[in-house]
């Protein structure tokens, strides 16, 4: 039986929302402690765990057919993977920061500079297209002590919540790209495993459509009907049903996420009362 071979990250930032996501998606997966293989008991699925780096290498090769990694290592590393969907997990993004006290001046700033980083692919790329000249120092991990140590003047690493350049001494002054994980796939996956894994895009879409969402129910005055559906139109169009109170409705519709919060204050100005938001486990379009 032909089955899909998907890497995730063995352990680290990557691996427990990668896991989540293939159970959110009704995958199981006997998970043996230290396994480095393991199968689906209900999915065409193989799943291999190996380190974030080596990841987007074993795609190109086809010894994986899938990967979870962060959008910055597809583009640190050098290979042909394919992607397939955003994920919406592990945000980042690969900044540049100097010392506290430096005083920025721009990109031209790093012009003959030395500068440590883990991500020398991608550091290269960005000197290159701003036809800076720096000395690049390769450090595989806690770059950010590298000023304080006298190894470079400026630091190219990912960033999250930004405690550990503060910690540091350091202040992150450009921003070189941003990232998040990505579903990644061999760029020549034979027809049944396009088609399995059309399966799980199907799948995936739909876990991160109800993350996006919220199902929201109201009480609304009747002539208000047309105002309070056009705040919230919904996927095709609000349910309305009319309540046992003459003159008035509930309605029903589904609302993105991110816009939640100013569309409540719409609706509760446009007369709507008894507001309900329930989360969505799963949204097929
Ligand atoms: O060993 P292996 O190759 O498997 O792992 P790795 O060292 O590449 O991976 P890991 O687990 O550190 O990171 C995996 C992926 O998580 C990265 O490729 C990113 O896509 C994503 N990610 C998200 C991050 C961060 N956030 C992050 N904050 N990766 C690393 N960091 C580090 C950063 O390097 C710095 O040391 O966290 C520190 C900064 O964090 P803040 O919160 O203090 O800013």
């Amino acid at each position: 039986m032909t089955k899909l071979k998907i890497a995730i990250q063995k352990s680290g930032r990557l691996n427990e929302q990668s896991l989540s996501l293939l159970r959110e998606c009704g995958i199981s997966i006997d998970n043996g402690k230290d396994q480095l293989v393991a199968q689906s008991s209900n999915f065409p699925l193989e799943v291999l765990y190996l380190r974030n780096s080596d990841i987007p290498q074993y795609v190109d090769d086809g010894v994986a057919d899938l990967a979870i990694i962060g959008s910055n290592t597809a583009h640190e590393c050098r290979t042909e993977v394919v992607k397939i969907l955003d994920l919406g997990f592990s945000r980042c993004r690969l900044s540049m920061a100097v010392p506290r006290e430096t005083i920025w001046t721009g990109i031209a700033w790093l012009q003959g500079k030395r500068i440590a980083t883990s991500y020398p692919n991608s550091l290269e790329i960005f000197l290159k297209e701003n036809g800076i000249q720096a000395e690049t120092h390769v450090i595989s991990g806690s770059v950010e002590i590298a000023p304080s140590i006298g190894l470079a003047d400026a630091v190219c690493d990912l960033v999250s919540s930004g405690s550990t350049l503060i910690k540091n001494g350091l202040k992150e002054v450009y921003t070189i790209l941003k990232s998040e994980a990505i579903l990644v796939a061999n760029k020549a996956l034979e027809t049944e495993k396009r088609a399995l894994l059309d399966q799980l895009i199907f799948r995936i879409e739909a876990v991160l459509a109800a993350k996006n969402n919220k199902y929201i129910l109201l009480n609304a005055p009747k002539d208000r009907i047309d105002e309070i559906c056009a705040l919230i139109p919904g996927v095709k169009s609000p349910t309305v049903i009319p309540l046992g109170q003459e003159g008035w409705v509930s309605l029903h519709s589904v609302v993105n996420e991110n816009r939640f919060w100013e569309v409540i204050g719409q609706l509760k100005a446009a007369g709507a009362e008894g507001i309900l938001v329930v989360p969505i486990e799963k949204m097929i379009r």
